[in-house]
């Protein structure tokens, strides 16, 4: 795979949506019925053939295939495997498209196609769509496998070897991608909690084998199996599922090699394990982890090929070449240059496309960056440097160093008013006023709410009309007042409406905003934001996360005039809705010469400007979002107490600026709070919406138990399916609501924001929310606690 002049050079994976999100238009067009399914695969095979021949032409040596997908590599895992629930109907044989996708989105298109019919039951609705959830710590998420007690496997797809074979007829010789199966059962559950998924890994292994003997049947010399599992804390148990793996897979296919690849972090102490398994290669991520290099070195048998993943696949900053030589040359002098290739730290995937669509950016901000394209230039590069000596790619090191040195020295990334503003800090500013109850009791006299009070998360359908005017005015073919006009018309009908209806607190609907966290990025100092830097965060859709480049300000109100419209229309209270700090910082790519604390507690101090602003405006309840903050969490339990240490400390920040008279909300998504419970109490909010509808509030026994405090909207309405719940279903909610906690706690609102959903489906639900927080404030019980 090497030749005289390179190091092998490998990306472990690409991205998959296209640099005009290619894949995105024609999944869309599929699942609405413009394109047929052949034009669908045409599509993909034209996009795979693109990322190879780029690979080959930018000097990427190592190629993969069978990183693509059309919707989830963990779903394609689940589908090669069988590991398909019957809810979807499979009966043996190749798994059609229809089946995948409703794997993927239900059997009536739940997560993003609506079904309008109006139907009030489950069984109406088909299938529902496989549970999805967070990829590691990556704002990717993927289709989590479900297994059933005696789960059977069986070879069901053989897409990881037609694409090698398709790889191959264009005259690719690629090293394939497989999900490893250890950390592939460990991404799955089971309804029933007494099966583990890793004991299912015997019957699995030998479908995996089949495969690999397929590969090597049709000529593949190397595989790469991905086992990010290796640098998060494990049991014996994984331990042990790992040395059967792979040495059945050395006693299987003894003349296949493995490049097995761990990345998003360091091996630590799995490293013992890592190196007895018998496998040819080994891949360390040394971007996450760059010390773990020496440990590897010395305890690496001889023969074993190291995969050095020097260049960050996370983050768009170009890499200061010559700092990496300096590290790795003395490693390929020990080692030989048959045994080390030169790696991004994990698959591309997670960085958008190309920089050379961004015409604009200006020249000194684009000269720091490195997209997937440019990363894969920054790679070979690396690969001759080592191979043919620095000499033979000068001009290219010279580029890059003058890159770092421009960034490490640019007046844009260092603001004195903001380093001033930092040390200014004082622990007073993360408290409020008061505690608590004394605040509930202002709080309760100014706003005189019933019991139950219902509200809505934030935002309102994000329709095409929206996402069209939206570009229409980006492309100037809607003035600024058009655009304007258009917005507030939206906004009045959305909050006529949440009035007509009853709801108690009312939103604006953020329709104004195109994300989050990019609505805020663009208006903050510090942030640059892209054209076309689209990453894929789940299926179809794709974020373009903002660039955290510089020191953090607020150059003047982001919020405040949306707020004031949509206040002025109506004399119930409008909620001011932002996002905090640790989910913009979490959504975004992130500065890498500063401590993500101390980014953090810039971007606090500025939307603390904001919420002060909000206030000194009217507003009486003022939502910070951190829908990020779990997801945060390093993948290592050993570091969680000081990341939440510092980005509760953010959120306290952010929100401890205003009156004992304004109410702080807050909303998280994703369950599981049982093990932040002390950091989501020490996060103060008045008020906090969760997700728990699908978990049929147990999610609450947290809450329950650690005898939270403050009051909490957990949600009702499970906004990821277009079904419309019933008052009845609600009203049960609320009463296993009202076991866990007092009444005087209780909110009513959805589980999520509405932007996904449509209007046909939105507007049933909330009709129905309504009532059922009206029949819940007549119905007597022994309440909880
Ligand atoms: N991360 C972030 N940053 N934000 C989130 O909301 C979430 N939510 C969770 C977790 N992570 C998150 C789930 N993830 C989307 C993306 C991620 C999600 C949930 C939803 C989503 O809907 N994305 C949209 C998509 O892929 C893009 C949103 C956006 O930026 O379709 N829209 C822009 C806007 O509204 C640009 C839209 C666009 O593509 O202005 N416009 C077209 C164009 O520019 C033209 C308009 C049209 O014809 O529709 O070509
Ligand atoms: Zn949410």
């Amino acid at each position: 795979m090497s030749s005289l002049n390179s190091l092998p050079v490998c990306t472990l994976g690409t991205p998959r949506i296209g640099p005009r999100r290619e894949l995105k238009s024609a999944l869309e067009a599929y699942w609405s019925g413009r394109i047929s399914a052949t034009q669908l695969l045409d599509t993909a095979a034209g996009l795979r053939a693109a990322n190879w021949a780029r690979q080959h032409a930018l000097g990427v040596s190592v190629i993969p295939s069978n990183d693509f997908s059309l919707y989830d590599h963990v779903l394609d895992t689940s589908v090669m495997v069988g590991a398909i629930p019957e809810v979807y109907g499979w009966s043996g044989g190749p798994v059609s498209l229809d089946t995948y996708f409703s794997m993927a989105r239900g059997s009536h298109g739940d997560q993003d196609n609506a079904c309008a019919h109006g139907h009030h039951h489950d069984h109406d609705h088909g299938a529902p769509a496989q549970e999805m959830t967070k990829w590691f710590d990556t704002n990717y998420h993927y289709m989590v496998p479900e297994f059933v007690a005696g789960q059977r496997f069986m070879l069901a797809s053989t897409k990881a070897v037609d694409e090698f074979r398709e790889a191959k007829a264009l005259g690719y010789r690629t090293r394939p991608v497989l999900l490893g199966p250890v950390t592939f059962l460990k991404l799955g559950k089971s309804k029933d909690p007494s099966l583990d998924p890793l004991s299912l890994i015997g019957g699995l292994l030998p479908v995996y084998v089949d495969v690999l003997r397929r590969l090597s049947a049709s000529d593949a010399d190397w595989v790469q199996i991905d086992e990010p599992c290796l640098v998060l804390d494990l049991d014996e148990a994984s331990r042990q599922a790992l040395q059967q793996t792979y040495a059945m897979f050395a006693r299987a296919l003894p003349n296949l090699n493995i490049m097995l690849t761990t990345y998003f972090g360091g091996i630590g102490d799995n490293l013992d394990t890592t190196l007895s398994l018998p496998v040819a290669g080994l891949h360390i991520d040394l971007v996450r982890a760059p010390d773990q290099l020496d440990s590897v070195i010395d305890k690496a048998p001889k023969g074993l090929v190291l995969s050095l993943g020097v260049i960050d696949g996370r983050n768009i900053w170009r890499s200061d070449l010559y700092a990496i030589l300096d590290r790795l040359e003395s490693v390929v002098s020990r080692r030989g240059t048959d045994h080390v290739q030169i790696a991004s730290s994990c698959s591309l995937l997670h960085s958008p496309i190309d920089l050379d669509l961004e015409n604009d950016l200006d020249s000194e901000l684009r000269s720091w960056l490195s997209f997937a394209v440019q990363k894969m230039d920054e790679l070979a590069t690396l690969g001759a440097a080592l191979a043919a000596g620095r000499t033979s790619v000068k001009s290219k090191l010279d580029t890059s160093a003058a890159a770092a040195a421009s960034r490490k020295e640019s007046p844009r990334v260092h603001d004195a008013l903001v380093a001033k503003r930092m040390a200014a800090i004082t622990p007073d500013m993360a408290r409020r006023r008061s505690a608590f109850p004394a605040r509930a009791e202002v709080q309760h006299s100014r706003f005189s709410l019933p019991a139950f009070p219902t509200t809505t998360i934030g935002s309102f359908p994000q329709t095409s009309e929206v996402r069209q005017a939206r570009s229409a005015h980006a492309k100037g073919n809607l003035t600024d007042d058009q655009y304007v006009a258009f917005l507030k018309e939206e906004t009045a009908r959305t909050v006529h409406w949440q009035e007509e209806i009853g709801l108690d607190v009312l939103v604006h609907g953020e329709f104004e905003r195109n994300d989050m966290v990019q609505y805020f990025g663009e208006r903050l100092s510090g942030f640059a934001f892209t054209k076309h830097g689209w990453v894929q965060s789940y299926g179809s859709r794709c974020v373009r996360p903002p660039i955290l480049f510089g020191d953090v300000s607020r150059p003047k109100p982001m919020t405040v005039s949306w707020w004031s419209y949509a206040q002025s229309l109506t004399k119930r209270p409008m909620k001011g809705m932002l996002t905090g700090p640790v989910t913009i910082l979490n959504w975004s790519f992130v500065r890498d010469d500063i401590p993500h604390s101390e980014a953090c507690r810039q971007i606090a101090l500025a939307i603390r400007d904001e919420v002060l602003d909000l206030e000194q405006a009217g507003a009486a309840m003022i939502q910070i979002d951190e829908a990020a903050l779990r997801e945060g969490l390093p993948l290592r339990k050993g570091e969680w107490a000081s990341y939440l240490d510092w980005a509760v400390d953010c959120f306290r920040l952010t929100s401890s600026g205003v009156g004992d008279k304004t109410q702080i909300h807050t909303h998280m998504c994703y369950s599981e709070f049982n093990d932040i419970i002390d950091a989501i109490a020490a996060m103060d909010a008045d008020v906090i919406s969760i997700e728990t509808s699908r978990s049929k509030m147990e999610l609450l026994d947290a809450f329950r138990s650690y005898r939270y405090p403050n009051e909490i909207g957990p949600g009702v309405y499970d906004i990821h399916s277009p079904r419309i719940p019933v008052v009845s279903e609600m009203v049960d909610l609320l009463t296993l609501a009202r076991k866990r906690l007092k009444d005087g706690q209780i909110w009513v609102n959805p589980d999520c924001g509405l932007k996904t959903r449509k209007w046909e489906e939105v507007r049933p639900a909330l009709e129905n929310m309504v009532a059922a927080a009206r029949a819940v404030r007549s119905i007597e019980i022994e309440t909880g606690r």
